[in-house]
């Protein structure tokens, strides 16, 4: 009988982390493997590592001794080292819906599993309690009411993101206790489609109020300002979201409310090749009634400096003066009045025409004035300023010197600099505007329930070439949900041994704790110490990196690296972040002159951006203290304002029953029919769906109810057994296999079983049946 090798979290960490450390084929790791509780039995079927990373499914023909002789699938005969090979499941269990079903928990086994799914168009799967949704890239015939009724009603069954809704809203109204859904995944993965796939669940069975229309129609808004074109995805979110929905007693939708997370600013002003900004820019700017686009200065993309950095213009597929169309209706349909539709499109005109805002340099130190052309004039009259304020704002500095207040003069960058600030402040504000007028249309009305199901649509764990302040905020935010993650399954597998009375072995399970503290700490962790350098008038980049390496280097889940660099070592492996731009990302300044500016409007939005930016700014400290006691705003570190958004995320959390949903991207290129294993491997550990399994390993993850594992085994008994209940045939088939006691568990309704114990059973089962097979054909040939 196979061994259980115990598992050491050790192990399991490095390995993880060396394999993305080494992006090359996928080793035979014993983590995931069931190598080492296998021999290599005749007519076996294993899985075997071709030289490309990839997995081939191969039946042994000869043993002997370390070496076996395999053919693979394509007829190719091996000869291999048995340790090479891993125990593949037999055939039921091909394409089972749930990992768990899976006798030999392994990888390629998982891998097949989902590939066989994914090959058939089902594209959920379950692993435990997580679903897994790998993306099709093109419409799968799953959804619509027919489905919705079905999963209503009980009649269809299966993973899908529809039995995960409906079980929350179950267990929202059974156990009158709030719900979430945690998706993640990486860029492209799905999530956001998923999210909007449960949301139109719930709309369809909590829908009669006619609210739930209206939360629907908050997609193309926040999709049509907070998403863009990049490389890995053409519709990318560039913010996380959490929508809270809110029921009645009777499950009807009550309201709702959407929270939203660090949103890429970056990209107003900067965009790279291949990439789009936010997607809204090229609906104005194709979409807008001719009335409209010259009452507002609108132009084509290509006119504006800010849109022409790259030369994708447009996404295939898609009509975005279409989209225009439907973004209108939809802020209509949230309460956004014209009028004030008006006034977001002309923000958004000002914030392109302000990238067109050029200087000419006025003196031997190279300061500057910005040119007095057609940007700038826009710009002004668009956000209702005099044309001499903006130039000032744009191209001075008011310092405090003592009691004065003298105007110092910007250089060309600075006031680059400043131009860009401005316009990516004027976004986010109108950003952030957009969603507080959603809220108010989405309110709950007075009638409070309390019962809620939230969903979480957040940036998944990033790991690049060059990795930077964003992923640094991201991979943080990962680590938190990650400890929610692995504390609540950890309870769940508990439960489930309780509640069917077995014996509970306490599991050992990995707490990615020591990391979350790197980041927390104070005053010597990496957040504080991020804050403490960007307040410091002095402080570089450089010298950041230098003071982590100063304070962090004995910490076991940190790493100095060369110069401007750092690792640190995630619970989904180790990434290197660069700290070039850290300190200017986390100060995020916006001069005073800037904030005065825009309150000096004479337009309603801008002067709610001030006020928005004013009480960012009464926040306690961050950001350069001017030695001469400057006047620019002081405010909340974007590290640290993040990590009070994540905390309140947590909390928020942590009172709900949570439903994950991991996204699994099965290629880069977007594109159907595609699955590459590598990459899928990759996410699938990063996400922890392996992480289950490896906790469901350390315990008893093969269950059987008592009827059907007499029934299906039942035969092979040699012996009568004088009781014919399902729970004394079961143990009679435990004794007369010799499974030993500690691989298996007798619980009130089911048995439950060390991985890879059924997989022998299954076995016997096979050769008798053919062995059955093959005497009935000879009688029959017999008789013949
Ligand atoms: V990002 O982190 O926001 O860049 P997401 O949100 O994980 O990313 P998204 O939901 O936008 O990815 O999915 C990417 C694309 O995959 C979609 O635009 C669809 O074309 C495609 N997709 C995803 N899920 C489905 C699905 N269930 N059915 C069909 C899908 N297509
Ligand atoms: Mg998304």
């Amino acid at each position: 009988l196979p061994e259980e090798r115990p598992t050491s979290a050790d192990d399991d960490l490095d390995s993880v982390a060396s394999s993305l450390r080494s992006p090359g084929p996928t080793r035979v790791d014993s983590k995931w493997s069931d190598t080492k509780t296998y021999s290599s039995k005749k007519k076996q079927q294993s899985w075997f590592q071709l030289p490309d990373g990839n997995w081939d499914l191969g039946t042994i023909l000869t043993t002997s001794g370390d070496e076996v002789v395999i053919t693979l699938l394509e007829g190719k005969v091996s000869k291999v080292k048995s340790e090479d090979l891993i125990p593949a499941n037999p055939d039921i269990l091909d394409g089972v819906d749930d990992l768990m079903q899976l006798s030999y928990l392994n990888e390629p086994s998982v891998l097949y599993n989902l590939q066989y799914r994914y090959d058939r168009d089902l594209i959920y799967t379950k692993a435990g309690p997580v679903l897994v949704a790998v993306n099709p890239f093109k419409k799968v015939p799953l959804y619509g009411n027919d489905f919705i009724e079905g999963y209503r009603a009980k009649t269809m069954s299966g993973p899908h993101v529809y039995a995960i809704a409906d079980t929350a809203m179950r267990e929202m109204i059974r156990d009158e206790v709030n719900q979430s859904i945690i998706i993640s995944g990486e860029s492209g993965a799905g999530k956001t489609e998923t999210a909007k796939i449960a949301m139109q669940y719930l709309a369809a069975l909590g829908g009669g109020s006619g609210i739930e229309y209206e939360i629907l129609k908050t997609n193309p808004i926040l999709e049509a300002f907070g998403n863009a074109k990049t490389l890995r995805n053409d519709n990318s979110s560039r913010f996380g979201k959490l929508i809270e929905i809110h029921f009645s007693e009777t499950g009807k939708i009550s309201g709702a409310n959407i929270q939203t997370f660090l949103l890429e600013k970056s990209r107003v002003v900067q965009c790279a090749e291949g990439e789009r900004s936010y997607h809204i820019f090229y609906q104005l700017c194709r979409g807008a009634p001719k009335t409209l686009k010259e009452k507002l200065h609108i132009r084509s993309w290509n006119e504006y400096k800010y849109l022409s950095q790259s030369t994708c213009h447009a996404i295939s597929g898609v009509d975005d003066a279409e989209q225009f169309r439907v973004v209108l209706e939809a802020l209509d349909v949230v309460h956004v009045s014209k009028s004030d539709q008006e006034s977001v499109f002309a923000m958004l005109s000002a914030v392109l025409w302000l990238g067109n805002i050029s200087f000419t340099v006025i003196d031997n130190d190279n300061h500057v004035e910005p040119v007095e052309d057609e940007g700038l004039i826009n710009v002004a009259m668009l956000i209702g300023c005099g044309i001499t304020e903006l130039k000032m704002a744009l191209s001075t500095r008011k310092m405090k010197v003592r009691n004065d207040i003298i105007v110092q003069k910007l250089t060309l960058s600075q006031a680059t600099d400043a131009r860009d600030a401005l316009a990516k402040s004027i976004y986010s504000c109108l950003f952030d505007w957009l969603v507080e007028q959603i809220n108010k249309s989405l309110a709950v009305g007075k009638r409070r329930t309390g019962r809620s199901i939230s969903i979480l649509d957040i940036y998944g764990f990033e790991s690049f070439e060059r990795n930077s302040f964003e992923q640094f905020c991201i991979n943080y935010a990962n680590e938190r949900l990650q400890q929610h993650f692995n504390r609540h399954l950890f309870k769940l597998e508990q439960e489930e041994y309780i509640q069917d009375g077995i014996d509970w072995a306490k599991v050992d399970f990995e707490d990615n704790q020591d990391c979350l503290n790197l980041f927390e700490k104070k005053p010597l962790g990496l957040l504080s110490l991020l804050d403490e350098e960007s307040t410091f008038p002095n402080g570089t980049d450089l010298t950041f990196a230098n003071k982590l390496k100063q304070h962090l280097n004995s910490n076991s889940c940190f790493r100095g690296e060369r110069e401007n660099a750092f690792s640190v070592c995630h619970y989904a492996g180790e990434v290197t972040y660069d700290t070039t731009g850290f300190l200017e990302k986390n100060r995020d300044l916006l001069h005073s002159d800037s904030i005065q500016l825009l309150s000096s409007c004479n337009c309603h939005l801008p002067q709610t951006f001030a006020s928005y930016l004013l009480t960012q700014s009464e926040k306690p400290v961050v950001g350069p203290l001017h030695k001469s006691g400057g006047v620019d705003s002081q405010k909340l570190s974007v590290a640290t304002k993040f990590k009070g958004q994540l905390f309140q995320l947590m909390h928020r959390l942590e009172n709900t029953t949570p439903h994950f949903i991991r996204c699994v991207k099965p290629n880069d290129r977007q594109s159907p029919g595609l699955y590459e294993q590598k990459l899928i491997l990759q996410q699938l550990r990063c996400c922890g769906v392996l992480e289950v399994v490896r906790i469901s390993r350390s315990g008893f993850p093969t269950r059987m109810s008592h009827q059907k594992f007499a029934r299906r085994y039942g035969f092979l008994l040699l012996d009568h057994v004088a009781s014919q209940d399902p729970l004394s045939v079961s143990v009679a088939i435990l004794h007369q296999f010799k499974i030993l006691p500690e691989m298996y568990q007798v619980g009130y309704t089911k048995l439950f079983f060390r991985t890879g114990q059924i997989g022998v059973l299954e076995d016997t089962r096979n050769h008798t049946l053919h062995g059955i097979l093959r005497v009935q054909s000879c009688f029959r040939g017999h008789k013949a």
